[in-house]
Parts: structure tokens; sequence; C-alpha cells
């Protein structure tokens, strides 16, 4: 692993299905607006492609309300793809349809299985080591099964906590900068980045803590007004992005891309 900031070649995105508003979530929030996820969803691809990067789009799966969030189906790495096992049954199904469509963007391809659950949710790359999140989606199989392809390719794995009642690791943080946390003091005070610089999220902005550092931008849901001048003062350059509609079933920055150098 080098250090330094990843640079980002290629964003990979899924357009949500007129029935991603029946996409799981843990409280109801009230029913999520088809027309401005859709709208929402054309403004984060536009902004990761203000990057210059090449932003894919694949096609909707109407039998999949949750497809859209392709970051818990695989995780992109240099050396090759690993196709998670999401530990949501009603996902589980979405792996194979991701695999058609990038398999061929990789030299290598590995796929984890059942009962290994492993949802890309709940891993976060640093320029160091790879955190990996137990949560109601992750099992112990899942992050052994990660730990021994990733070894291969001389990674670090870390297993870390998701905090109670969380649904996955990254919606508590983001990789920043090269060892610069965002997170939120309920995830931080777990001393998991005792190694990082930690910014922590303002009072009440809990979920602006599921952002990206995405080439020189750190993409961040809109509506965090303290957190968002936080980050610019410590000199980041930030892009809020309308998040409401993803936000009432559980969904953030993060999950809405895959991410490959
Ligand atoms: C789910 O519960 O699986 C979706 N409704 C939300 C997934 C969000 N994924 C992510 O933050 N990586």
């Amino acid at each position: 692993m080098t250090a330094g900031v990843t640079r980002f070649a290629t964003a990979i995105t899924r357009l949500p299905c007129q029935n991603a508003v029946d996409g799981l979530r843990a409280v109801d929030q009230g029913m999520p607006s088809i027309d401005q996820m859709l709208a929402d969803h054309v403004d984060y691809r536009s902004v990761l492609a203000s990057t210059g990067a090449d932003v894919i789009t694949l096609p909707a799966l109407p039998a999949f309300p949750d497809a859209h969030f392709v970051e818990d189906t695989a995780l992109c790495l240099p050396e090759g793809v690993i196709f998670m096992s999401p530990g949501a049954p009603s996902r589980a199904g979405e792996v194979a349809s991701m695999r058609a469509d990038i398999a061929h963007l990789f030299d290598e391809t590995h796929q984890i299985s059942r009962p290994a659950n492993i949802e890309g949710g709940d891993i976060l790359i640093t320029g160091t080591e790879i955190l990996v999140g137990t949560s109601e989606r992750t099992n112990a199989d899942g992050i052994a099964a990660l730990t021994q392809i990733v070894g291969e390719w001389g990674y670090y794995v870390r297993t870390v906590n998701t905090p109670p009642g969380v649904l996955h690791f990254k919606t508590d943080c983001s990789l920043l900068d090269d060892g610069v946390v965002l997170s939120t003091p309920r995830l931080a005070s777990s001393g998991c980045f005792s190694a990082y610089e930690v910014i922590l999220t303002c009072e009440g902005e809990e979920a602006a803590a599921n952002a990206i550092r995405f080439n020189d931008l750190v993409i961040m849901p809109a509506g965090f007004p303290a957190t968002k001048a936080r980050l610019e003062s410590a000199g980041f350059n930030v892009r809020p992005v309308n998040n409401s509609e993803c936000a009432k079933i559980d969904g953030g920055m993060s999950c809405l891309s895959l991410r490959l150098t």
C-alpha cells in the first residue's frame, strides 16, 4: 500500500429503480420521493465527474430496491475485486448482477459466500490498513474470508466494532485524507481511530459522517452546516449533495458508488 491520498479514475454507480422507495430501513422516516432521489443521483454523479473521473452508470435493477447502494456488493482494490456476501437476505441477489457488470474491469476476482457475510459499508480502506466493522450485516466469517483474500495482496485487516444500532461502520465515519478521518463522537470514543487524526461531526449532525473523499473533494450530505464549516476550516474542499431521500432508507454518500483507482 502506498501513502498519500488515493486518486480515483473511475466511479461505478447504479440508477435507483422506481421501487427504490421500498428499500430496507431501520426506522420509518416517511416515504422517499423517487423523483427527488433520481435528481439527487444526477447531482451525485455530476460531482464525481467534476473531479475528472469516469463515472459509469449501471442500469436499475427493479427486483432489488436497494441495488443502487452499490458499495455493499463489492470491494474494489487495484489488485482485484472481491464480491461481497450481503448480510441482508433481500440484497444477496444484487451481487450476481454486479459481478456480470464489472468483473471484466479487474485482473482478479474473488467471491465471499454464506455463511460468511460482509457488506462494503462496513469496510474503510485507509493508507495503512483495512478496518472492518462487525455489524448486523458483517460477521466474523466474512471478515476472515476478506482477510485471507486481501492478505495475499499485502493488506492488513483490523476488526473493529460498529456501534450498536448503527447500520454500517461507515455510517459513522469516512476517510478524509491519509491518516485523517471524519467520525461521530460515539464511534471515535471506541478508540478505533487512536492512530488517526479525527475530525468529529458536530452535535446533532452525526449523519454527516458518511461522506467520501473523492479526489480533491469531500462529498457530504447537504444539511449539516456546522460540520461542513469544520471541514472547510480544516482545509477540505467540501461539496454537499442532497441526500434527504436516500437517508430515509439508511443510505449515504459512500454507498452510492464503487471507487476505482
Ligand atoms: C440497506 O439497508 O441495506 C439499504 N437500505 C441502505 C444501504 C446503505 N449502504 C451503505 O451505507 N453502505
